[in-house]
């Protein structure tokens, strides 16, 4: 029997596809990275993307809850602190854009999914900050389940996105930091900004609680991003350590948790809590929460006036290079001062 050219071909194709899955199924097996040079199944890559670059948006969205009070902080030094967070949340969205386009994504791509509403960002976002309570709150709760979340991330399969998670979660342990000494000197304060603090945690908490996604059972993602070590925890079990790390707090702060289900389990050696409202969860994220319409209509505008630095910066890395020049090239240091 003759056998047309192309047969073998294919099977040393197959064979070929076969060892490079089973060389990542190992890597992943062993607990390696995966690096960029390093082939990878499209399952794999379209996930990381999906979850890099939504928390990439996330940092950049997330400057707007908390510059909105950057012109009105109540001292120099509050002023001072919270330019250098809002500061330190875009160059977070850098770091993971980065990590996104090893991925053979650009940058450039990735804002216009997120503008066009093909990509999510965190529904936390989307909450108003009504009060100056609300910046110390942000960095208490919200970068506090961030740091749950992202600890684990830093052993996250992929190189890249591990690396800068890296550098992010001790970034953010100084956010969280300062939200809680801000929260403790308004504790230590008058009655109204007491009252101010407790007012702000009861409008915070159960948003946070949803920032580590649905239940498990219904995390469609969860299982597989698992397998392959993209996540190392469940949303369940990030959201239980989460409220164990945050009920002594509460009270050393001195503030409740607006949760009448709150209470130490001494058998399962955790905090037993209430169900947060997955309805609101869902429609948040649908794009129905209180500040997704204002949210994405400043990133659209902010996008738009940067419009000519982009513009700029690519006409000129795009210029000619320059002529050499006939004049004398410069004395050498060792030259100017013999
Ligand atoms: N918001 O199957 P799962 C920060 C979506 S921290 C919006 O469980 P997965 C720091 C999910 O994408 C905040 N959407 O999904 C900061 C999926 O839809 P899709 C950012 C959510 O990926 C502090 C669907 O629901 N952090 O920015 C949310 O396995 C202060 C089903 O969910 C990160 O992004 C949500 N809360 O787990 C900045 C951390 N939850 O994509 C400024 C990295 C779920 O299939 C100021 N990300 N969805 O269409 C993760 O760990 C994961 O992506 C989860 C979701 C845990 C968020």
């Amino acid at each position: 029997m003759t056998t047309t050219p192309a047969e073998p071909d294919q099977a040393a194709l197959e064979a070929r596809q076969a060892q490079l899955q089973a060389s990542f199924d190992a890597t992943i097996a062993r607990h390696d990275r995966i690096e960029p040079r390093d082939w990878m199944p499209d399952a794999y890559r379209k996930t990381l993307v999906r979850q890099i670059a939504q928390h990439a948006h996330s940092e950049i969205i997330g400057m707007q809850p908390e510059g909105n009070w950057i012109g009105r902080a109540p001292s120099l030094r509050r002023k001072a602190i919270l330019l250098a967070k809002v500061q330190d949340e875009a160059g977070h969205g850098l770091y993971l854009y980065s990590a996104c386009e090893t991925l053979g994504v650009s940058r450039a791509e990735l804002t216009e999914l997120l503008l066009a509403g093909r990509q999510k960002y965190s529904s936390i976002f989307n909450y108003p900050t009504l009060s100056y309570a609300d910046v110390g709150t942000i960095g208490w709760l919200v970068d506090g389940a961030a740091i749950c979340n992202q600890v684990p991330l830093c052993r996250t399969s992929y190189g890249p996105y591990g690396r800068a998670m890296i550098r992010i979660c001790k970034e953010e342990s100084f956010h969280q930091r300062q939200g809680f000494e801000l929260l403790m000197t308004m504790m230590r304060g008058t009655g109204a900004q007491r009252a101010m603090v407790q007012e702000s945690v009861d409008r915070f908490w159960w948003p946070s609680l949803m920032m580590f996604g649905p239940p498990d059972a219904e995390s469609t993602n969860s299982e597989q991003s698992m397998a392959w070590g993209v996540k190392r925890n469940s949303n369940d079990e990030l959201r239980q350590k989460f409220v164990d790390m945050t009920v002594p707090q509460a009270e050393a702060l001195g503030v409740t948790l607006p949760d009448p289900d709150l209470r130490w389990n001494e058998e399962r050696g955790h905090h037993d809590f209430g169900e947060p409202d997955w309805e609101e969860l869902a429609a948040v994220i649908r794009g129905n929460g209180p500040c997704n319409a204002q949210r994405m209509a400043h990133r659209r505008a902010a996008h738009d006036d940067g419009a000519w630095v982009r513009e700029a910066a690519t006409a000129f890395a795009a210029r000619p290079a320059p002529a050499p020049t006939s004049a004398p090239a410069e004395a050498t240091h060792e030259e100017a001062t013999r």
